[in-house]
């Protein structure tokens, strides 16, 4: 059986659901709500996933997508119009991506998170730094680069502004991919840092652009809670291509036992190979609450392993 409808689990409070969202507002998409906790254990989401537990996960039917990137690209696949591509500018935005979720995201975090730590229950500091600062992280490693972190956004939020000085979005007068790479890290900021409003408001066109991103909304959520949303999972059947790739680098073949996880570290996701290709990898896996069940990741930022 198959379900079509788009499931986001995610929580407000995350600058990388942000990011979908807004996608999902570009696209004028109908959607489900499932918020998930914001810190481990997510006991309704692992069947889904299979172990990996970043946010956002997007659900259809019995069909999961890890990762933004693959989110997105999923979103773009079933629901072309509008494109978030306009002008032709498919290629690029992915390229963006690794920039804005790359240097520029280390930076925004490096910042939002010495402004948050005041607050922050010790659980969240305890989860968060080592996440996105690596095992050896330590408060005060990350204080001492604050000022560094924000001459780096200003420097770099300075480039889309200029950018944004003689066009409405960033590809020209229609919204695309580029905006909603870039919005996230605006809200993420204005949201974290005390002084935000004053830190943006030195750019100009940047704040202008923002407002126009805000206005074109996320859609039409409607909530969903967790138990009803694994069992659309249960009652549906996947529909991820089974696809072959002979020019996998890896020699990965379709049928093999393999295991996927987050370069940047993080538990590995077990399962049998669907589907691969130079944008993503499928994972065949089999629950026992949710039964048979796809698991989609993008290939850049994943490691692929064998299992014995
Ligand atoms: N590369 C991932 C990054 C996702 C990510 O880091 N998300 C943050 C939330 S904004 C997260 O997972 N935080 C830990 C958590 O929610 O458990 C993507 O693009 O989806």
């Amino acid at each position: 059986m198959s379900n079509d409808q788009v499931i986001l689990h995610h929580y407000p409070q995350s600058p990388v659901s942000e990011k979908v969202r807004v996608v999902l507002g570009l696209k004028g998409l109908a959607w489900k709500s499932v918020e998930i906790p914001r810190l481990p254990p997510k006991p309704n989401l692992m069947p889904l996933t299979g172990g990996y537990r970043l946010t956002p996960v997007m659900q259809i039917g019995a069909d999961i997508y890890c990762d933004t990137k693959c989110i997105i690209r999923e979103l773009e696949r079933r629901f072309p119009e509008p494109t978030l591509f306009p002008g032709g500018a498919h290629g690029l935005p992915w390229a963006l991506g690794q920039w804005t979720d790359g240097p520029l995201f280390q930076d925004v975090v490096c910042v939002a998170l010495v402004e948050m730590s005041p607050n922050m229950p010790a659980e969240f500091l305890a989860d968060r730094g080592p996440l996105y600062f690596g095992p050896g992280f330590s408060l005060d490693d990350i204080k001492a680069k604050y000022l560094e972190c924000l001459s780096n956004v200003r420097t770099q939020f300075g480039w889309i502004d200029e950018r944004l000085s003689a066009r409405d979005f960033i590809l020209g007068a229609t919204p695309g991919l580029p905006d909603a790479l870039a919005y996230y890290l605006v809200w993420f900021l204005r949201d974290r840092m005390a002084k935000g409003e004053s830190f943006l408001s030195q750019f100009k066109n940047l704040v202008a652009w923002e407002q126009r991103v805000k206005a074109i909304g996320q859609g039409a959520p409607e909530g969903m809670s967790d138990l009803d949303a694994l069992e659309i999972a249960r009652q549906a059947t996947p529909q991820s291509p089974q696809q072959s790739d002979p020019g996998d680098p890896m020699g990965l073949t379709v049928g093999a036992e393999v295991a996927v996880s987050p370069s940047t570290g993080g538990p590995a996701v077990a399962g049998i190979l669907h589907g691969s290709s130079a944008n993503h990898v499928t994972l065949m896996r089999n629950d026992d609450q949710v039964g048979q069940i796809c698991v989609n990741f993008p290939r850049l930022g994943y490691r692929v392993n064998a299992r014995d």
